[in-house]
Formats: structure tokens, sequence, C-alpha cells
């Protein structure tokens, strides 16, 4: 008998094929969005799952898996995942790095781009048929090319949307992290570390790159968007709940801050109302990683570990092999 693995969310076909080469696959190609209780119903005679970031596995759903082996995330991110819980379990989580990191890196600039140079609300403007002239301020932006780009997070995406903006754009590239890089690392970036104090002041741009902890959350909140420029603009293709965007509606309406591109929100689906009334923001559907060939590869990675594991012991993207109680 094959292992019994469950497939939580739809998924490219080819995958589900290769998956059901190894395992007796449960799936959801009609992409219902089950509840808690229905993963956990689910789940319980799996030993295997593969997910995206929007399934929670928690302490409650493993308590009523105990046949689950690993749970296979199909995103580099993994807070969806109570890591601490899996590992005393004896429950093996991974996800796909690398693989995004340059698509990922691509649609952050993308959405820097269009959050300065006012895409969204020009183009809503034309459409709703406004456009009758010229005029010499219409839709002025902010500058990108040669500018000061702030980022916070400087990781895998961070880099990679470094080199872009210092290479590319000619932009002076400032960063905090927790740990500075090395010395190698930084003049391939061209990026300079300074205190998160400096870099809210001195950013012209703010790119949030850092994945999401405890630590992190509200990371930019009321008191922070104070201390950027009234100019400057803020783009998060991280994480919900790393902004507060209540905070940042408020910012955005009264003008602390000039605009928003934003890839991810707290509570999301959900988007904050005040967000969606504003048009000095740009809102897109957590789509950073969203070309094909980039979800291709995250699905055949996740598929991989799941097949790698449980038919061999072995993992590529391991997040918590070394902990792992049995
Ligand atoms: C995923 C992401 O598409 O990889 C991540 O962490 O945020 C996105 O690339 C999303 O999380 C669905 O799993």
């Amino acid at each position: 008998m094959k292992p019994a693995v469950l497939v939580a969310r739809a998924v490219f076909p080819a995958v589900l094929d290769k998956l059901a080469l190894h395992f007796d696959i449960v799936s959801n190609q009609d992409d219902v969005l089950w509840s808690p209780a229905q993963l956990i119903t689910k789940l319980q005679d799996k030993v295997g799952v593969f997910c995206t970031g929007s399934e929670r596995i928690d302490a409650t759903l493993l308590a009523a898996c105990p046949d689950l082996k690993i749970c296979s995330n199909m995103a580099v991110g993994f807070n969806n995942f109570d890591l601490p819980a899996m590992s005393a379990q004896g429950v093996l989580g991974t996800n796909t790095p690398d693989v995004l990191t340059e698509t990922t890196a691509d649609f952050g600039f993308a959405l820097l781009l269009a959050t300065a140079r006012r895409l969204s609300e020009s183009e809503h403007f034309l459409r709703s048929g406004q456009w009758n002239r010229w005029r010499y301020d219409m839709f002025a932006g902010s500058e990108v090319h040669g500018s000061t780009l702030g980022i916070l997070g400087m990781g895998r995406i961070g880099q990679a949307i470094a080199k872009r903006a210092a290479h590319g754009f000619g932009m002076c590239v400032i960063y905090h992290n927790r740990s500075r890089l090395d010395m190698a690392t930084e003049s391939v970036c061209k990026a300079t570390w300074v205190s998160k104090a400096e870099l809210l002041k001195r950013c012209d741009h703010l790119m949030l790159v850092l994945p999401y902890s405890a630590q992190a959350h509200h990371a930019v909140g009321a008191l922070e968007l104070t201390q950027m420029k009234p100019t400057a603009t803020l783009v998060n293709i991280a994480r919900g709940g790393i902004v507060d965007d209540a905070a940042l509606a408020q910012a955005l309406r009264h003008g602390v801050i000039a605009a928003a591109g934003l890839d991810v929100f707290e509570g999301e689906p959900a988007v904050h109302p005040e967000l969606l009334s504003l048009s000095n923001v740009v809102l897109t559907p957590h789509i950073a990683s969203a070309t094909i060939k980039t979800r291709l590869a995250m699905a055949h990675l996740a598929a991989d570990n799941l097949i790698a594991y449980l038919t061999e012991g072995t993992a590529l993207t391991p997040l918590n092999e070394k902990l792992l109680k049995f």
C-alpha cells in the first residue's frame, strides 16, 4: 500500500500526477477552502500534506493527526507552521526557498515602480474616461532611479532587490537586518547596513522583505511611519502583520508618507477597508511569486520534498530536521 498524502489545495495537474506515482492522494482540485476542522478531518489518516501558506499547521491539528510525518509548504515563508510543536511531535516541515527569489524580487521592483510612478491611479483615471488633456503635474510621482532605497530584511530576496536597485537603477541602497551581511555580499549588493531609525529617516522608498515572526509584528506602525519622509513610498512584499495596516491607512490619508504598494495584508484575503478607499496605494493579491515557471518550480520542490522524505527519509529543503524528537 502507498503512503496516504493530502494535497490541501489545487495544484498543477502534472505535480499531482507525480505525487500519485508514489502516494495514495486525496486532493482538492476544486480548491475548496476548508475550515481548520475540515482540514483536520481530511488529514487524520495521512502521513504527509502538501500545503500552502494559507493552511495553519498548529498544535491542535497535530494532536488530532498522530500519523502525520511531513508538512510540505509550497512557499518559502512558513509562519503558518508551529515549528516547535511540529518538532516535538516528530513532524518535518519543508519550504520552497531559492526557486522564487528572482521572480519575487522582480515583483518587488514592479510594485515599487508602480507605486512611485502612480501606475494604478493613472490607469484608473484613463479607463474611467477622465483623461481630456495633458497637464504639467498630471500623476507626477517620485523618482526611482538615483534615489535611496531602504530594505528591511536582507535575506535572499532582499539581496536580489538590492542588486536590481544598485546596478540597474543607480540607487543608493541602505538596509537593516538583525545580522549584518559579510563585506563581500554587501559589496556585490552595493548595500550599506544602517540602524532601523536611520533606514526610516533616510530612505525615499522602503521595501519590506523580512520573514514574519512575533518580533516582526507591526515592525512598521504609526511611530515608524512618522519617522519616514512625507514623500516616501512603502512597499510590502513580505507578510501581512509586519505593517500595521490601520496605521498605514491613516498615514496615507493624512500625508504622513506619500504612497504604498502592498502585496500582503493583515488577515488576507480581507483587506483593510480604509486601504481600499485610498488612491495613493497599489494593491495586489499576494502574487509576488506568481509566474508559471516559478509556481511550477515551487510546486515541484514541495512535491519532491514529500517524495524524498516519505520514500528515503531525507528532504531537499527541511526546516526542522535537527530538532525532530521521535
Ligand atoms: C506563496 C509566499 O505563493 O513563498 C511565500 O512565502 O508568500 C508566496 O510565494 C504563498 O505563500 C502561497 O503559499
